[in-house]
């Protein structure tokens, strides 16, 4: 799981990129790109780290990709890249620019040129398809001999595939073809220090699927280097709720399809990172495949049952608010888990 982040030149990638991870790229690297993870703020585990005060803690985190691309066929260099990311965030530079109709067609440059990306992968396979006798076409051929033309169809129309109601059992056959505007995609207006932006009415003019979020890099530079305890006073001070940059990673993790689970102790509290829908056996992989092969039994506390037993887990077995759960059991964001297996 990755995210790529895209934008035009200078729009502030780097920087966001930087605020995230705390990694900062160097532009002179040889290197296409740098890859650092962001921790995803949650302050359910900030309070499960208080409460056990373990040795070693672990937080979700997601890995992003900032590009390091420059020179002639740049678009086409980052394309190979951005194609086997998950997900895209698309930084737009809202801090030199305030008319919200520079913003837009600033935007506006790279869906297009992902929007042709992908007209130009269809339509090769449209030609592909052509040449295959009716007779000799698998199942699969069929099917994207149907949907590839409304593919087609809606980029022309300046739509991204997003938009296109694909079923659910005909998106496995298409990940081999890497299209970028089916990926999700986060948008972010980078705006300066003196002008705020109308992100909803952004979002409703660029037809967004996720809202777009606005952050001032340059603010949020300084917010980023402090501890997450001295982060919550000073934004709590400001009237706000969270950091920019913090819905920022929360948002792009939602994005990917994914939720976590917690394991806590005095040794370690950590965060789990399994996709949204798996079982308990599956979501006990994420530890070790032995724990999925060798499964017996998950016990399990939901975060909120937990604290409300006093954040003690024999109390919270006491008031019969931890659960046995069995192989079937879908894991759902913020249960607190201990495996029990036979290996
Ligand atoms: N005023 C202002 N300047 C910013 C902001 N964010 C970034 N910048 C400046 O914009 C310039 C480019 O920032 P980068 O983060 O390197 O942008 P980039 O998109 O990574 O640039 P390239 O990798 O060269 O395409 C730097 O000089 C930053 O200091 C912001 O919120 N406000
Ligand atoms: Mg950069």
């Amino acid at each position: 799981m990755e995210i790529a982040i895209v934008g035009l030149p200078q729009s502030g990638k780097s920087t966001l990129f930087e605020i995230m991870t705390g990694i900062k790229p160097s532009p002179s690297s040889a290197e296409p790109f740098t890859k650092g993870l962001a921790k995803v703020p949650d302050e359910r585990f900030e309070r499960l780290v208080e409460i056990f005060k373990p040795e070693k803690i672990t937080p979700a985190a997601i890995p992003f990709i900032d590009l390091n691309i420059r020179g002639e066929d740049a678009w086409d260099k980052a394309r190979a890249l951005i194609r086997n990311c998950d997900a895209i965030l698309h930084v737009v530079d809202a801090f030199t620019e305030d008319s919200l109709d520079r913003i837009a067609a600033s935007y506006g440059k790279l869906r297009d040129e992902m929007i042709i990306s992908d007209m130009v992968t269809a339509e090769k396979r449209l030609e592909k398809l052509r040449k295959i006798p009716n007779t000799s076409k698998t199942p699969e051929d069929k099917l994207h001999s149907e949907l590839f033309p409304k593919m087609l169809k809606c980029l022309e129309d300046g739509h991204r595939l997003r938009t296109l109601d694909i079923p659910d059992d005909v998106m496995p056959s298409l990940m081999g073809f890497a299209f970028l505007t089916i990926k999700p995609e986060l948008v972010v207006l980078n705006i300066s220090e003196e002008n705020s932006i109308d992100a909803e009415g952004m979002t409703a003019r660029l037809s967004l699927s996720t809202p777009a979020i606005s952050i001032c890099c340059r603010i949020e530079a300084e917010i980023s280097t402090l501890p997450p305890s001295e982060r919550y006073e000073f934004l709590d001070s400001m009237g706000i709720e969270e950091a920019a940059f913090e819905k920022i990673i929360r948002t792009a993790f939602s994005l990917l399809g994914c939720i976590y689970y917690f394991t806590v102790g005095e040794d370690e509290v950590r965060a789990w990172v399994i996709s949204d829908g798996d079982t308990a056996p599956r979501a006990a992989a994420a530890i070790h495949k032995d724990f999925e092969r060798g499964f017996i039994k998950a016990e399990v506390a939901g975060y909120d049952d937990f604290i409300a037993s006093g954040a003690d887990l024999k109390a919270t077995k006491a008031a019969g608010r931890l659960r046995l759960e069995g192989k079937d059991y879908i894991v759902k964001d913020g249960d607190i888990i201990s495996f029990r297996f036979n290996v």
